[in-house]
């Protein structure tokens, strides 16, 4: 009770009075809601903001109602307190086969996390509010961008302790700093401070613990004055170049969108209804 306490204590980067709005209620994560952004932040402080399978079916939810919401342009990712953004999945409840949930099924749900945060046509951005480790460092890596603060620590422990991520934890991450420093990350499982991470292309700017979420809301502000459609597109070719067909069907998917949107398929679907032929026989098409 004496450690809940004092982790329910602990900080948090300043909100500099914005008036985050609660979306929905959760047990192990915070979804609120200010101009445009919205806030997911793992709230396990006692914990180290490690994750069950409670933590994931809720962070997996948010994820879907903030890509649905158009009036949420930017979704931030952060961890309650000012020790963790995440120390990946909860060792109490890990099992045979995976974490186990309330009803006794081992669950790797977090993967499904990581794949949603990659295809929300959205920008995602991490605050890394102090240790992004295991899992929680995959979770970090997946997000479009990331912020740090000063006191932020990053490293992958599985080889430590019983786990591994080979997926994105593995191939993305080698993406993101190169495969030498990947293999150095995953092969010794050291532990790297912000400045370290920075150097090294693992996050994109580091701030003081204080100024964290102001960082943030200010990249979100400089994004959400740009076209979100052009934003959209360049996330889904970024993804696509590395996501093989599951990459191209979502590119593929936004062009589609784009061509809904054309005079030319609006005819298609109004002959079919009018029971007519479709009149296709435009001479301004680009070339
Ligand atoms: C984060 C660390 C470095 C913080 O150290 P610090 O500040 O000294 O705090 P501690 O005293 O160590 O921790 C405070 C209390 O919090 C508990 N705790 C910390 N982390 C966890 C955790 N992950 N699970 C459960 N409890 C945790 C401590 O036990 C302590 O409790 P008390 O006060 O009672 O002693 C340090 O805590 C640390 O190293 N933590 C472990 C980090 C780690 O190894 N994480 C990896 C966990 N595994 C994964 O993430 C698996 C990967 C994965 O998710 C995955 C990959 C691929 C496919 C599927 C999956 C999947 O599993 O879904």
């Amino acid at each position: 009770a004496a450690k809940e306490a004092a982790a329910r204590n602990q900080p948090s980067p300043s909100t500099s009075g914005r008036n985050w709005t609660p979306i929905r209620e959760y047990e192990e994560i915070r979804f609120e809601f200010w101009e445009g952004i919205a806030k997911i932040t793992i709230d396990r402080p006692r914990w180290r903001n490690a994750f069950t399978p409670t933590t994931v079916k809720e962070l997996s939810e948010a994820f879907a109602i903030a890509r649905e919401r158009a009036d949420i342009r930017v979704i931030f990712l952060t961890g309650a307190g000012n020790m963790a953004f995440c120390s990946g999945g909860d060792m109490h409840v890990k099992g045979l086969g995976g974490y186990i949930d309330a009803g006794g099924v081992p669950r790797l749900n977090i993967l499904d996390v990581q794949k949603q945060i990659r295809s929300i046509p959205k920008p995602v951005i991490a605050l890394v509010n102090g240790y992004a480790i295991g899992g929680g460092h995959v979770l970090q890596v997946v997000c479009d961008l990331s912020i740090a603060s000063e006191n932020a620590v990053f490293g992958q422990t599985g080889p430590r302790v019983g786990s591994f991520d080979a997926g994105f934890g593995a191939s993305y991450l080698a993406r993101v700093v190169g495969q030498k420093k990947a293999r150095e990350i995953w092969f010794l499982c050291r532990q790297y401070k912000a400045d370290e991470a920075l150097e090294m292309g693992l996050v994109n700017k580091v701030v003081p613990f204080e100024s964290l979420e102001d960082e943030g809301v200010a990249w979100a502000q400089e994004i959400m004055r740009l076209s979100a459609l052009a934003i959209r597109m360049i996330k889904a070719g970024l993804n696509a170049e590395l996501d093989g067909q599951a990459g191209i069907q979502e590119l593929a998917g936004d062009a589609t969108m784009l061509y809904y949107m054309t005079e030319e398929a609006q005819e298609g679907g109004r002959a079919f209804l009018e029971k007519r032929a479709p009149d296709f026989n435009y001479n301004k098409r680009p070339s």
